[in-house]
């Protein structure tokens, strides 16, 4: 289609674009009452980028709330998970300008993330991830700008990004899980970081009970965030999605989709209810230091049972099919439980959970509140003035809603707890707002994460981006104000107070990275920062040691044979902001970013006999070009 064309159908845009969406609406809403295959999947490959007019109806989009001036910066930073690509993203907010992507899980060509030698012996010869959620470090029920924790839902991992370097220290593998999907951090301290497994598995999963489903559980791991151990793992019977904790520290919230335990889609969706588990901390933590545990697996950590009826460990809030979300409010009062097949949210009470851990009233009596939000609720968040924003995937819009009335609405169904539905752009899931999930929300902002952008960008080809959208819900009324297209597939984002994160400029000569080459250095007995060496530490292998300042390596040329293992480890002296430096082995496949007064290295074998040239690849210098050097490789 021609832009004159485009102009030409200028006026019908708003109803072109309002039929698509009804379109969209009317076929995922059948879907979900018939539970076939495209119900969730929508799809639908109907409509296409070119075959309808631009969509934006303008009017209702106002423009410059998101503009931050050439030069200023943001009031926020925005942690956004990467999904499929592994990674984390860092964005301004409001602007939504992309500031960094942190390489997790994946491997990133521009750092030399997992192929530098610290990340790879992290990662373990993997180069792919699913981060899903991030979430940072508290403490005292607000973000304590120490750590950020990402799930790994491929290779169920919890990995940890220190907030002053914002890169990787930690990564640990879960033990007995698969699926590792919702996380959450304990908000009352640096404390334990839940991880729930989605997936059911036999917990011996060595080869038995494969056929027996019946058999098959799920992991709740706990790992601490200081240490990064795996503390201790709780194994329930059904599958956990979503994760929360409570402001206290007494309790760590799972929701769970697959009460059935089916292992087909017919089979995770039969039942009406499925249930929210509750975990009871101090309970779980009092039977592992009573060696009460089972083991499994070969695995050393200790697993305390409660797969079946509710006991002192787990409780069971039964809630309608299929829920998703779980997410706190900012007073710690309520869990907020998202229905995904029903229209609704469950509100329960969190102060009421002691008594039903008692057995004084049944675990459904702590609901307290069930609005219908719309159809396909996946995720609330808050604006700490007492309203709810829950994103409402089949109908694509952000429903506002208030939580008092919707607690009075409960027995009153004269109330409508409603305040605003507000279209987004297409098929949302999840939704987060500025401090939504600390004490301090501040009702600022919201993002709307779709999964779908459709008609909102110039057409790329069948790989759409997703449409981030950024929300003004300062005022009464929630207003549209950017859409921020995004590489697939941020599934999660927190927004956090600038003030609250200090990242530093140069890299503090600390943690697990820098002891990594430290101790290699020892070996060899040389100080990465003085000395420019090429030891032969056996028979074929080789290391080098050399410092860059710009514009030159402190090594000019070095030898090494044909069929050397050749670790190349260097140290970056330049002590001034924004002067990163790297190197690149001509024709070995070595590239890797080495910041202000850090060390990295990586580890290649030497090719066939000639010369190599080695460069700088970040531009440092006016002569940067001229920063290399030989690598001459005797037969
Ligand atoms: Cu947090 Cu996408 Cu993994 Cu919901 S999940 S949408
Ligand atoms: Cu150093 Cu370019």
């Amino acid at each position: 289609m021609s832009d004159q064309e485009h102009e030409g159908q200028g006026g019908a845009a708003n109803e072109i674009g309002e039929s698509r969406r009804d379109f969209l609406k009317g076929g995922l809403a059948v879907g979900a009452g018939l539970v076939t295959t495209a119900a969730l999947g929508c799809r639908d490959g109907t409509t296409t980028a070119s075959d309808s007019a631009p969509a934006a109806a303008h009017a209702e989009v106002s423009e410059n709330k998101t503009h931050v001036p050439p030069g200023k910066l943001d009031d926020y930073y925005g942690f956004w998970s990467g999904g499929q690509s592994g990674e984390i993203r860092i964005l301004g907010i409001p602007s939504m300008r992309e500031l960094k992507r942190i390489p997790v899980f994946n491997r990133d060509a521009a750092t030399g993330w997992g192929a530098e030698d610290f990340s790879k012996q992290l990662l373990g010869g993997r180069s792919s991830g699913d981060t899903h959620h991030v979430h940072l470090s508290y403490t005292d029920g607000t973000y304590d700008g120490r750590y950020v924790f990402v799930n790994d839902k491929a290779s169920a991992r919890l990995a940890r990004v220190r907030c002053d370097t914002m890169a990787v220290d930690a990564i640990v593998d879960i033990p007995n899980s698969q699926g590792t999907h919702g996380i959450f951090p304990q908000r009352h301290k640096t404390g334990l970081v839940l991880c729930n497994a989605e997936f059911r598995t036999p917990p011996n999963n060595d080869g038995r009970d494969m056929e027996d489903p019946s058999k098959y559980g799920a992991m709740h791991t706990a790992i601490d965030g200081e240490t990064m151990e795996v503390k201790w793992q709780v194994l329930v019977e059904s599958n956990m999605d979503l994760a929360a904790t409570d402001y206290t520290g007494k309790y760590s919230f799972a929701t769970c989709y697959n009460s059935e335990g089916g292992v087909n889609l017919e089979g995770m969706m039969a039942a009406d209810r499925d249930h929210l588990y509750v975990f009871n901390l101090a309970a779980i933590e009092k039977a592992v230091a009573d060696g009460e545990t089972i083991q499994v697996g070969d695995s050393s950590v200790p697993v305390v049972d409660a797969r079946g009826e509710d006991g002192p460990y787990v409780l069971r809030v039964p809630v309608p099919k299929s829920p998703h979300g779980v997410n706190i409010d900012p007073t710690g009062r309520y869990a907020m439980v998202c229905g995904k097949l029903s229209p609704t949210v469950s509100v329960v009470d969190i102060e009421k959970l002691d008594a039903a851990f008692a057995g004084q009233i049944t675990p459904r009596d702590t609901v307290v509140a069930e609005p219908e939000v719309g159809l396909g609720p996946l995720h609330t968040c808050f604006d700490g003035r007492g309203n709810a924003y829950t994103s409402i995937f089949i109908d694509s819009v952000v429903t506002k809603w208030n939580i008092e009335k919707a607690i009075q609405a409960f027995n009153d169904e004269t109330i409508n707890p409603i305040l605003q539905k507000l279209d987004v752009h297409y098929q949302v899931g999840h939704t987060n707002a500025s401090m939504s999930e600390t004490k301090d929300a501040d009702g600022k902002w919201l993002i709307a994460l779709c999964k779908f952008s459709k008609d909102r960008f110039l057409n790329v080809g069948p790989l759409h981006a997703e449409n981030d959208q950024l929300i003004d819900i300062s005022g009464d009324v929630m207003e549209l104000v950017h859409d921020g297209p995004a590489y697939p597939e941020p599934h999660d984002a927190v927004i956090v107070r600038r003030d609250l994160i200090h990242p530093v400029k140069m890299t503090p000569r600390n943690g697990a990275s820098f002891e990594f080459y430290e101790r290699i250095a020892a070996e060899d007995g040389v100080d990465m920062r003085q000395e420019n060496k090429v030891v032969r530490v056996g028979p074929n292998k080789v290391r080098v040691y050399m410092v860059s300042v710009a514009p030159v390596f402190g090594i000019p040329e070095f030898k090494v044979k044909t069929g050397d293992e050749v670790q190349l480890i260097v140290t970056n002296l330049d002590a001034v902001e924004d002067l990163s430096h790297g190197i690149c082995v001509s024709k070995h496949d070595v590239n890797f970013l080495v910041n202000p007064q850090d060390t990295k290295g990586m580890t290649f074998t030497a090719g066939s006999p000639g010369v190599y040239w080695y460069y700088c690849p970040w531009f440092c210098h006016a002569l940067h070009l001229e920063m290399r050097g030989r690598m001459i490789v005797e037969a």
